[in-house]
């Protein structure tokens, strides 16, 4: 049992919360929500955010700020829009996108959700500048989403974090590719909790995983379902550098959850649904960047060694029944 469980407030809101909403958008939108997120070179903030209008469907735009927190420049046009002519996965819309950059490749790995007949399933296109982007098309079928590439091979293969479902449900998987198109050697790392949990409905990786010394930090979001619907949170894990399927440790309580009114009500209520953060000069400083109530998006700080300390702190193995 975890008695005593900490309220530490890990993560701090920024006051000037939400930072982007569709009403900021310069052509029409319903709403803009979880944004994939990086730094470029020169320091601005790029988020990737996905925009939904009045048919439902979403794609993805562009915002660029020098401070990663107000002046946003917005793309006028869709930065990635859905092109199922050639993609049909891409059918009802592109949603929820992750960036890494790849030193190898020299490009940002961008994998986002492919919204098709088939479901939901894992799509992944490479770009250097955000204009134009190289597309690979659907890399893991439906019904898989929330994924994200490691920023490196390790002994040899790309890693890609994902969620697929199954007849047993919805829980974090690592997969392997030699050549990013190809995936195999699948492997089962988290798994939802049951009963009472907060994140007993379903998990997802949040914002790709973050390397330390200690191994890969990776946020990721669980739901609770309720009578009233459903209540999205964020927990932290940390998985094994070399053997990333391996979870070394998993918090037990959530960290971050629906508090503030932008959180708790929109186009859905109770819901936080981070896909980026930023690491700020200082090494330690973590942005992280998400989609409040599927309506704006928003942003909260957070110190790396911080979250280290509570995951050593109040984590434990998993693997034993909970
Ligand atoms: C998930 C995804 C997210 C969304 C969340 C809450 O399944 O579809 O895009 O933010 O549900 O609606």
């Amino acid at each position: 049992m975890y008695i005593n469980v900490h309220n530490d407030v890990l993560f701090q809101r920024y006051e000037g919360n939400p930072i982007l909403t569709a009403a900021d958008w310069p052509y029409p939108a319903n709403a803009v929500f979880n944004p994939g997120a990086t730094r470029l070179p020169d320091g601005t903030t790029l988020l990737l955010c996905r925009v939904e209008d009045r048919t439902g469907m979403s794609h993805l735009c562009a915002a660029r700020s020098k401070d990663g927190l107000t002046d946003w420049a917005i793309d006028p046009e869709p930065t990635l829009r859905p092109d199922p002519e050639r993609y049909p996965e891409e059918l009802w819309g592109i949603e929820d996108p992750r960036i890494t950059y790849v030193p190898e490749l020299n490009a940002y790995a961008v994998v986002y959700t492919s919204y098709s007949r088939g479901g939901p399933g894992v799509s992944l296109a490479l770009t250097e500048d955000f204009k134009t982007f190289k597309r690979y098309g659907v890399v893991l079928p439906p019904e898989d989403k929330d994924a994200a590439l490691l920023p490196h091979k390790i002994q040899g293969r790309w890693v890609m974090v994902h969620r697929p479902v199954g007849p047993m449900g919805a829980h974090i998987w690592v997969s392997y590719s030699h050549d990013l198109r190809h995936w195999g050697e699948q492997r089962l790392a988290l798994e939802t909790r049951r009963g009472g949990w907060w994140d007993s409905k379903r998990i997802g990786l949040a914002s790709p995983p973050i390397e330390t010394p200690e191994g890969w930090l990776m946020i990721y979001h669980g739901v609770r379902q309720t009578v009233a619907g459903t209540i999205y949170r964020v927990g932290l894990a940390l998985l094994d550098r070399e053997r990333p399927e391996r979870c070394l440790l998993r918090g037990g309580p959530w960290v971050f959850g629906p508090e503030e009114p932008y959180e708790r009500f929109g186009d859905v209520p109770n819901v936080v649904f981070p896909c980026g953060h930023v690491l700020e000069p200082d090494g330690d400083t973590l942005r992280l960047y998400y989609g409040a109530a599927d309506t704006c998006i928003a942003v909260a700080t957070a110190s790396l060694k911080a979250l280290l300390r509570w995951l050593k702190r109040h984590g434990r193995p998993p693997g034993r029944p909970e």
